[in-house]
């Protein structure tokens, strides 16, 4: 048994499936866990969601910010055209319900090595302990349970900026939302700076991942995607980027948690 961790597909089903094909995924006994952003800009979205609740057993992740877009169009009967095979499809609901139920942190540990790998979307920020990551994870995944209509409207834009334990209602669901799915670099008191996506930071940006007060163990890991342009180069041994911008034309990975080997396919 082995799990498998894929970057972002962005609706790249043919190369999803050339991937599988590389890593001989069987889904009788290995797990893949996308990191988020199955979906969008590409033109096989349907074709990604209709592999995920054909394989619900050994098909796992967690939420992208272009999964709650989708998320949000569904529940608001919005029209895009990326994802019109999507939201015209008769099993949206399944779609919808699938999605729905995704955290947006993981926890997987791998017995054979001792080691613990840690996933989200944009990755974790140095301000949150990992036992903050899970609590407010379940917070979001409870409040969507309950109230998507209303966090789906109202999580769009980029304030607050910075995380706070006292803030309240849909204002601490959207800055959770957002470290979790759209963070690439933070400020020194861990702000988001959402305004830039480039791989060069500005003065006063630092990439999240290079905060010197986030310490992990030697057996401790964190996955994530939705950083194409730094292509997975993080320069740290074990904080891994998996989104390398397939649907830019360039390629979709997976890293295979037991040996971190990685496979990759060129878009094709
Ligand atoms: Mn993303």
């Amino acid at each position: 048994m082995a799990h498998y961790v894929v970057g972002d597909v962005q609706g790249c089903f043919k190369e999803l499936e050339a991937l599988l094909k590389k890593i001989k995924f069987n889904k009788e006994i290995d797990q893949l866990i996308f990191a988020g952003d199955l979906v969008n800009r590409g033109k096989d979205s349907h074709k990604v969601l209709e592999f995920c609740i054909n394989n619900k057993k050994s098909v796992s992740g967690v939420l992208g910010n272009h999964d709650f877009y989708l998320l949000y169009l569904i529940e608001h009967q919005k029209k895009d055209k990326s994802l019109k095979k999507v939201l015209e499809s008769k099993n949206i609901k399944h779609y919808q319900s699938w999605l729905k139920a995704l955290p947006l942190f993981l926890e997987i540990k791998i017995k054979e090595t001792n080691e613990v790998f840690w996933i989200s979307h944009a990755g974790i920020p140095f301000i949150w302990s990992i036992d903050d990551a899970k609590k407010l994870s379940k917070e979001v995944q409870a409040s969507l349970k309950n109230d998507a209509s209303n966090i789906l409207a109202k999580m769009w834009g980029d304030t607050p900026k910075k995380w706070n334990e006292n803030l309240k209602g849909y204002k601490r669901l959207r800055v959770i939302i957002n470290y979790f799915t759209r963070m690439r670099y933070l400020s020194e008191d861990g702000s988001l700076r959402l305004d830039v996506k480039s791989k060069t930071a500005k003065k006063g940006y630092i990439h999240w991942f290079n905060q010197t007060k986030l310490n992990l163990k030697n057996n401790e890991n964190i996955v994530f995607g939705h950083w194409a342009s730094i292509n997975g180069k993080t320069n740290i041994d074990n904080i891994i980027g998996l989104d390398t911008g397939c649907i830019w034309g360039n390629k979709l990975t997976a890293i295979r948690l037991e040996d971190k080997k990685i496979f990759q396919i060129k878009k094709q």
